[in-house]
């Protein structure tokens, strides 16, 4: 039977293409993101392929994302695979020199967005016993860079959450784990840099970043593990990057 996905920050980046490869790839898709032109477009294009339905909400609402979620149509309301993406860093400043509505977007929508919309999905999973979440932390969830304080620290929230939940949602039978990325070359920079484009393809500049699409095909692999493997903890950088901050370039 095909399995029900439902994808956070499903219209760019790595949501989008998760959606791609998996709507391909017969399971049902529940989209999710605030750019409703963008929800329509990918659906209208993945309902060529599958089933699909778009939820259009803010993470930071827990109220949408609840009544969202409860009142999704019965065909797609119970979720086999959540896949906790949605989110983005906001500036990259010195701490002591932090925009506080940077900080209060880094925490509210990678950490908070993602334990409401996990709160939501987790009590059907519960009582069929069954189900798989698969949180998108970031290298910055392993390492602390000059600058990433706050982004850092939301994304070791992520880490932290991912372990509590595989341990607490363990007697349930529920899979849990986190795929951890180096740069990918998405909109993530130009959201960062408030969407100054040139300083935002800098960052990919001189070496050859992952792209959504490597991220989107993991995914797809670790969902298509047989039940008895859980991969709990990925870390994938592209080859030229060894660290957060040490990328070798071709200039
Ligand atoms: P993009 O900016 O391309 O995509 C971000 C997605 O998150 C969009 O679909 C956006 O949808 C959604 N989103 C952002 N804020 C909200 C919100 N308040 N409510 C609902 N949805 C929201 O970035 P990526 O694809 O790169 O990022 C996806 C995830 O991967 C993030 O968690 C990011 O931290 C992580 N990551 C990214 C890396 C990179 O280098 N690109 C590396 C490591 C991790 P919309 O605006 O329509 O709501
Ligand atoms: C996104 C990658 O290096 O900007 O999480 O933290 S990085």
């Amino acid at each position: 039977m095909k399995k029900t996905v439902l994808i956070t920050g499903a219209t760019s980046g790595i949501g989008k293409a998760t959606a791609q490869i998996l709507g391909k790839n017969n399971y049902k898709i529940v989209l999710c993101g605030r750019r409703i032109d963008r929800l329509t477009e990918l659906e209208k294009e993945l309902s060529a392929f599958t089933e699909v339905h778009s939820l259009s909400f803010d993470v930071r609402d827990k109220n949408a994302a609840f009544d969202s979620i409860n009142n999704l149509p019965e065909e797609f309301s119970a979720i086999d695979i959540l896949i906790n993406n949605a989110g983005n860093a906001h500036g990259l400043d010195p701490i002591q020199n932090g925009d506080v509505d940077d900080w209060d977007a880094m925490i509210d929508i990678n950490v908070k967005g993602l334990l409401y919309v996990s709160k939501a999905v987790m009590p059907k999973m519960i009582e069929r016993k069954s189900g798989h979440i698969i949180n998108i932390g970031s290298t910055a969830a392993k390492e602390v860079y000059p600058n990433g304080n706050v982004y850092c620290a939301s994304k070791h929230a992520v880490d932290a959450i991912t372990a509590g939940m595989r341990i607490d949602l363990n007697p349930f039978g529920i899979r849990v784990g986190a795929i951890h990325p180096g740069m990918v070359a998405t909109e993530f920079s130009e959201v960062r840099f408030k969407g100054d484009v040139e300083r935002a393809s800098n960052v990919y500049k001189g070496f050859d970043p992952l792209q959504a699409e490597d991220i989107a095909d993991i995914i797809h692999f670790v969902v298509s593990r047989p039940y008895h493997v859980n991969i709990a903890d990925l870390v994938v950088m592209s080859t030229a990057q060894a660290s957060s901050t040490i990328v070798k370039k071709n200039i």
